[in-house]
């Protein structure tokens, strides 16, 4: 072997041309989410990229793209099933034409508080890990959003006044929940609410205290029927080739911060609970809990709405369910 050549050698040997070599290149990942900045969902995923790069040493680094600036929801999944981006977040019950799994989170009646909402998540966690996985997509986290309540521009104590009213909803299944109290329901983005009101498109809506925080909803409306309806969640998933290119110690890595935005995010979404209602109530709103015959008829309408549910139920569905009831029962 000439020196030059014997000089190589070592110098591989050494590891010296590990920059020019490097084993693997740091990976750049985009990350798109519906929700815009102010929302805690995205205040948690921007902490959980920062935590994935410095557990990394900057070898994964995650770009979030926040308030559908990069894909709209509705494509969100579809591209990082394609790879276009690797990681996204979407409203889990707007995949509910996939599966009433995923509508699981939209029933009422069923998980009215953290902790019942928490044992949903764990029962439903593997078979939703397993619809993903025939997709090629990894599910990482859920966090939940407040419960769901109704924002009126008058003070709500009669079913009859829904009769004919314009509502607001995030999915299907808070639309037919709607149509079921008389109302007319229209599918909206959280970032369209502003304009589905100030263009008279809605007069009401259905949705958290956290997105009438973020939306401003005393501009448009005065009262706030807290029906606790449901606690419905977010989905935080990654395309699994990209999963899989990453060595194992950033695998780790990334599952081990993912598993703490879980935590994180389920705290985040209690204490933004409390605010966002502090804050409508700043702003001049009222917010009261359904009694009387409003609370019976907001029950009817959840009623049907479980039982129209139960009808388009498959096994899976059935099963989380059944595996729901027994766990709380146990409780
Ligand atoms: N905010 C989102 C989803 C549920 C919620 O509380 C929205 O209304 O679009």
């Amino acid at each position: 072997m000439s020196v030059r050549l014997t000089t190589l050698a070592a110098a591989v040997a050494a590891g010296a041309l590990a920059v020019t070599l490097p084993a693997q290149a740091a990976q750049q990942w985009n990350m798109a989410t519906p929700y815009g900045d102010v929302s805690f969902h995205t205040k948690n995923i921007k902490q959980f990229a920062e935590d994935v790069s410095e557990a990394t040493n900057g070898e994964l680094q995650i770009t979030v793209h926040s308030g559908g600036s990069l894909i709209g929801h509705s494509e969100i999944k579809p591209s990082v099933r394609r790879g276009t981006v690797q990681a996204g977040e979407v409203f889990m019950s707007t995949l509910s034409n996939e599966s009433p799994v995923y509508e699981i989170d939209t029933l009422p009646g069923l998980a009215n508080s953290y902790e019942q909402a928490h044992t949903l998540w764990e029962v439903s966690k593997p078979v939703i890990t397993g619809m993903f996985a025939e997709q090629g997509l990894k599910p990482l986290f859920s966090v939940p959003w407040p419960s769901q309540g109704i924002y009126t521009d008058f003070e709500l104590t009669d079913p009859a006044q829904l009769e004919g009213l314009r509502m607001r909803a995030p999915n299907i299944n808070t639309q037919r929940y709607i149509e079921n109290l008389g109302g007319i329901p229209t599918e909206t983005e959280e970032s369209d609410i502003p304009t589905a009101f100030s263009t008279g498109r809605v007069d009401g809506m259905i949705t958290s205290v956290s997105t009438g925080n973020a939306m401003s909803a005393w501009d448009y409306v005065s009262d706030y029927t807290d029906a606790n309806l449901w606690f419905p969640k977010n989905i935080v998933f990654v395309n699994q080739r990209a999963f899989d290119r990453l060595d194992d110690s950033t695998q780790q890595a990334l599952m081990e911060a993912a598993a703490r935005a879980e935590e994180r995010g389920w705290q985040m979404s209690r204490e933004d609970q409390a605010s966002s209602a502090e804050a409508l109530r700043e702003h001049g709103m009222t917010i009261s809990e359904p009694e009387g015959e409003l609370a019976a008829a907001l029950k009817a309408a959840g009623d049907e709405l479980v039982e129209g549910w139960r009808q388009r139920a498959d096994e899976p569905a059935l099963e989380i369910l059944s595996e729901y009831r027994q766990q709380e029962s146990a409780q």
